[in-house]
């Protein structure tokens, strides 16, 4: 029996820009249901996580914006998704920005030894409070998974680190800042950028990456932001960057993913109907989403 369980995280708290907390409307209103009743036996959406409109607060000693709620809301996002593992179902969570992922990778990891990440996106979204050049939480949720940053934040759904640096596998990266650089480097992340999807291609990357998690994982988690891709092909961004991955070319790391039958969990993140140009962004994500679940054209 093949389940798959939708958690819309409606939450913007980790950045500036309104409107990506209507991603997962966006996603829901481009077709995912559709898509996908025929891939799976059983497909239940529970819904949106409350946010609210809360406040924006700043956190006095570190300059970070909502960092108490970001920490409260993904703790619930958190037990869902470990309650939607425990059900047997796979947990897909429609964003919001990307700190959602702080509380998905925490209630997926409850469920792992090895948790694999592929982390499909123009960031590294490897920040510290000391290194984060805007303060904004989403541009630090794979350090706080790694158990690097403020303890509010790497505390929820445990004290532990939720991944190890070698279980990573980043896709897409070209904007990282000198303290995400110096972080790669020196945990030896695995790191494919815009080169290596120019210089490879992404058939050669999604071999590699998959080759690489396979021996070490007992469980991979896909986490894409949108903007992992060319703006052009996915515009509904609030952090694009030009020269991204084409939506051909993520179709087929999705296709790939697929066929090696890994992916355990999976996020996708960072969708602003607001930015984005006739639903694209979320219409892209939809086809994506099909793919990696194994529709097939033929
Ligand atoms: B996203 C940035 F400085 N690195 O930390 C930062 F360039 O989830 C951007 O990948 C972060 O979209 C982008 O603010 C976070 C910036
Ligand atoms: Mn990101
Ligand atoms: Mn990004
Ligand atoms: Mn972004």
């Amino acid at each position: 029996m093949k389940k798959l369980s939708i958690i819309g995280m409606p939450m913007d708290l980790g950045q500036l820009r309104r409107g990506v907390d209507m991603g997962p409307s966006a996603i829901r209103y481009a077709g995912i249901n559709e898509r996908l009743h025929e891939l799976f036996d059983e497909i239940d959406d529970l819904g949106d996580i409350e946010i609210g409109r809360p406040e924006v607060s700043v956190d006095s000693e570190t300059g970070l914006r909502n960092l108490e709620l970001i920490a409260e809301k993904t703790k619930i996002l958190a037990d869902k998704v470990d309650d939607v593992i425990a059900s047997q179902s796979f947990p897909l969570v429609l964003g919001g920005d990307h700190s959602i992922a702080i509380g998905t990778l925490a209630g997926v990891a409850k469920h792992y030894h090895n948790l694999g990440v592929i982390w499909y996106d123009a960031h590294g979204d490897l920040n510290t409070p000391e290194t984060s050049p805007s303060g904004n939480v989403h541009g630090m949720s794979l350090a706080v998974s790694l158990g690097l940053g403020h303890p509010a934040l790497t505390t929820v759904g445990g004290d532990l680190p939720k991944i190890k640096s070698e279980n990573i596998v980043i896709i897409g990266a070209r904007s990282l800042d000198e303290g995400e650089r110096k972080l790669i480097k020196d945990l030896g992340i695995k790191v494919y950028t815009m080169h290596e999807v120019d210089r490879l291609g992404m058939t050669t990357i999604m071999e590699e990456t998959i080759n690489y998690l396979k021996g070490r994982t007992d469980g991979v988690h896909l986490s894409l932001d949108l903007d992992g891709l060319d703006p052009n092909d996915a515009p509904g961004v609030g952090t694009p960057v030009i020269g991204g991955i084409s939506y051909r070319e993520s179709h087929l790391a999705m296709e790939m993913l697929a066929e090696a039958n890994m992916i355990t969990s999976a996020e996708f993140v960072e969708v602003n109907p607001i930015l984005d140009e006739k639903n694209k962004t979320a219409t892209a994500a939809v086809a994506l989403i099909g793919s990696l679940f194994g529709e097939k054209l033929l």
